[in-house]
């Protein structure tokens, strides 16, 4: 084996023989993105898998997010999104800190840059300087958009804190596994000043009630990845050496099933919670399979070809 071949091992449990870093991506700062890879017994690539591993690398600060690194998370995402070949998407953290050994998931907004102002500094930035197109928007919410709405299974893998904006990023994943050792949780905004007032709070209460979510919530209490199975809101919690190879092995049972049957799915248990828009995304894709269908080619052809439709073929009910 040469490990020339392998990338670098980006956290403690990351295993380099499983992944390689994606094409193009070479100039991120604050987030890791590796695309699941069969390797030969020399260690050369066979062939790509149909998952990614999207991972906060900021350990030092418990993974928490600064405006570059939710550019850098929304960028790697929506090359995800776009990936035909990609149907599953491991997002987590890479640890540990090499400070104090603490392990995160994500912590949320960078407190040390949050401006009064609403904006979110970076290094050297002033009130006058900073543009505010790009500093002043909780753009972490377009980022939970897109985790919501792309057409693949986003699995959460929570291998620390899971704290404020964190907290919020592993609710709206579609599956959530969490370590059972460094797997914390914490849901800070109303201790800082800021909340969630979406998906962070409200579908979290849709995954573990009502009064458990306002506990969370009102009391920002830690809680244990055990704590947070039991109340529903983690699917599994396994030992931390555990972590990513359970979720890779998650990844290959998604992306075993069939793409389209799991697109609607995940479009159908959206559907009820995201008002019309969940209709609207959910309808898209019955709108683009009904295009598949000869009936609609008749109508297209219809008007291409300046006719009448013949709808004579196609049955009111079957
Ligand atoms: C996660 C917690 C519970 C971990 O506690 P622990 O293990 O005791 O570690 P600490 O010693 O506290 O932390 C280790 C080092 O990491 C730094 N750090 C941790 N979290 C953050 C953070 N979010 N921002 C900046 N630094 C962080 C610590 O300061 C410490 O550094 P050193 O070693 O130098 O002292 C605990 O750390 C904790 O409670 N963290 C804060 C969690 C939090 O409140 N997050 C924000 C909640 N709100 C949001 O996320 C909203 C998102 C948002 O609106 C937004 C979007 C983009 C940009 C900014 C924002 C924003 O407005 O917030």
């Amino acid at each position: 084996m040469t490990n020339a071949q392998l990338p670098d091992r980006v956290s403690e449990i990351f295993d380099p023989q499983q992944w390689r870093p994606v094409e193009g991506f070479a100039e991120l700062e604050d987030i890791t993105y590796h695309r699941g890879v069969e390797r030969a017994a020399d260690g050369s690539v066979v062939r790509d898998l149909p998952w990614v591993r999207i991972a906060f690398d900021r350990p030092q600060v418990r993974n928490a997010f600064r405006p570059g690194t939710v550019d850098e998370l929304y960028r790697t995402l929506d090359h995800a999104r776009m990936s035909s070949d990609v149907g599953a998407v491991i997002l987590t953290g890479n640890g540990p800190s090499s400070k104090d050994g603490g392990w995160a998931f994500c912590s949320g907004g960078d407190q040390r840059i949050r401006g009064r102002d609403g904006y979110h500094y970076a290094g050297g930035e002033t009130a006058d300087s900073i543009d505010p197109a790009r500093a002043g928007r909780l753009h972490i919410l377009e980022v939970q958009r897109l985790i919501r709405t792309m057409p693949k299974v986003v699995i959460a893998a929570v291998s620390g804190w899971a704290a404020g904006g964190g907290h919020s990023l592993h609710v709206v994943c579609d599956l959530t596994i969490a370590s059972a050792e460094h797997g914390k949780f914490k849901q800070t905004d109303a201790t800082v000043g800021s909340f969630d007032a979406g998906y962070g709070s409200a579908l979290l209460a849709r995954q573990v009630g009502q009064k458990f979510a306002r506990e969370i919530f009102f009391l920002a209490d830690e809680y244990s990845a055990a704590d947070m199975h039991r109340m529903g809101a983690v699917n599994r919690v396994v030992p931390h050496e555990q972590l990513e190879s359970t979720s890779v092995e998650w990844a290959r049972k998604v992306t075993s099933q069939s793409p389209q049957a799991v697109r609607m799915l995940k479009y159908a248990f959206n559907l009820p919670d995201d008002g019309m828009v969940g209709q609207q995304v959910f309808a898209g894709e019955a709108t683009r399979m009904g295009y598949m269908t000869d009936e609609a080619v008749e109508g297209r052809d219809a008007f291409l070809q300046k006719r009448d439709p013949d709808w004579s073929a196609f049955p009111y009910y079957f």
